[in-house]
């Protein structure tokens, strides 16, 4: 790995099995990326403690995620994955790029606004702070490009307001990163509510595809697919549910939207979402297969993180150092 190579950077947190949006949306382009570019992904547990889980659950759902990760084409001798919490310097600098936030600006972030009515009993501060985390995940690193969805885009913006204002205070220190949103189906929408985008914690099991569901059951849920009361297959305003799926469709068979129309015309709705299941069903069965003998070795597992943090750690330490120093802290050799 060339340091000419661009830093890519980014984080799931392991709050659930990876939907269908997760992987089309996110997951699935990390590991093209790996080639061209210096590629570091991770569980962010230390953000998934910010609404109440049980912590049986979380060590249990973050080794899965980590899982996952890999069962999604990333590869551990190209990239890096980790656990946050194995890499304790991005807390450490969240601190410091605490004193270079506003309490103002953390108030206007609509993710926050959004959990703290989903958790009114429960609005910490963790909660609130959770976007100085994540330009901390960033920022440790330098990173060049933010693979995220839309809806973590305010967040990116935050992140690069806190680097330019520590710049402008103590000097250059960060890189400025760039967000980078995928242009096909960077929103896959709920099959029950398809103006709403899937959710991993939807309450409803049908609206949501998961990549680790099986082929029966992959069917069985996009014959369910809300759709409309015509019977054209078209992609067009107001076809919100046969919009979805031709997106979906396309992004699993790599053709494009007038490819698929035209591939279906004349056919039913139900011939068309046998096939979309189908297509889905046969691109999930490598990532299934290989989860399930990733997670089986838990001692492999073990030994990837643990490698993999080894490295992270000691490339945010550079960035930690240099951070500690232009702020005044005495420095130590304990590090
Ligand atoms: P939760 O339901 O717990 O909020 P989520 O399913 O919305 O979770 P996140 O863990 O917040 O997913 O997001 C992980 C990544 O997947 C992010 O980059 C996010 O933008 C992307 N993503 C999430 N849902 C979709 C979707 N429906 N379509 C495309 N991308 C998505
Ligand atoms: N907030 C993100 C997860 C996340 C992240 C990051 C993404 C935490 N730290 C740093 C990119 C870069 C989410 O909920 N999807």
């Amino acid at each position: 790995m060339s340091d000419e190579k661009k830093l890519i950077l980014s984080g799931i947190q392991p709050t659930g099995t990876f939907t269908l949006g997760n992987y089309i949306g996110a997951v699935r382009n990390w590991g093209p990326l790996q080639d061209e570019c210096r590629c570091f992904y991770f569980i962010a547990d230390q953000h998934a403690i910010t609404v109440k889980i049980e912590p049986a659950q979380l060590r249990q759902k973050t080794l899965e995620a980590y899982a996952q990760l890999m069962a999604c084409g990333i590869d551990l001798n190209k990239s890096l994955i980790f656990i946050q919490s194995h890499v304790p310097t991005h807390a450490q600098l969240s601190w410091v790029l605490n004193c270079s936030t506003q309490f103002g600006e953390l108030s206007r972030m609509t993710q926050f606004k959004d959990k703290s009515r989903k958790h009114p009993d429960d609005i910490n501060a963790g909660l609130f702070d959770y976007p100085v985390l994540m330009a901390a995940d960033i920022l440790i690193y330098n990173a060049d490009l933010v693979p995220v969805g839309v809806d973590q885009m305010q967040h990116l913006e935050l992140a690069r307001t806190i680097a330019r204002r520590f710049n402008g205070r103590y000097g250059e220190t960060f890189k400025i990163p760039e967000g980078y949103v995928p242009p096909v189906g960077a929103k896959v929408m709920s099959l029950q509510e398809p103006t709403k985008k899937m959710s991993k914690s939807d309450d409803n099991p049908n609206a949501v595809i998961l990549i680790l569901d099986d082929k029966d059951t992959i069917i069985r849920k996009f014959k369910r697919a809300v759709t409309d009361s015509e019977s054209e297959i078209a992609f067009r305003e107001g076809k919100d549910g046969i919009n979805n799926l031709l997106t979906i469709y396309s992004a699993v068979t790599g053709r494009t939207i007038e490819e698929s129309v035209r591939e279906f015309d004349g056919q039913g709705y139900g011939t068309f979402k046998l096939a979309v299941g189908e297509a889905v069903a046969d691109h999930l069965a490598p990532v299934r297969e290989e989860y399930a003998r990733l997670i089986a070795d838990k001692a492999y597992l073990k030994e990837c993180y643990t490698r993999c943090a080894g490295e992270a750690l000691r490339y945010s330490y550079r960035t930690l150092n240099k951070v500690y120093k232009k702020v005044g802290f005495v420095p130590t050799e304990l590090r």
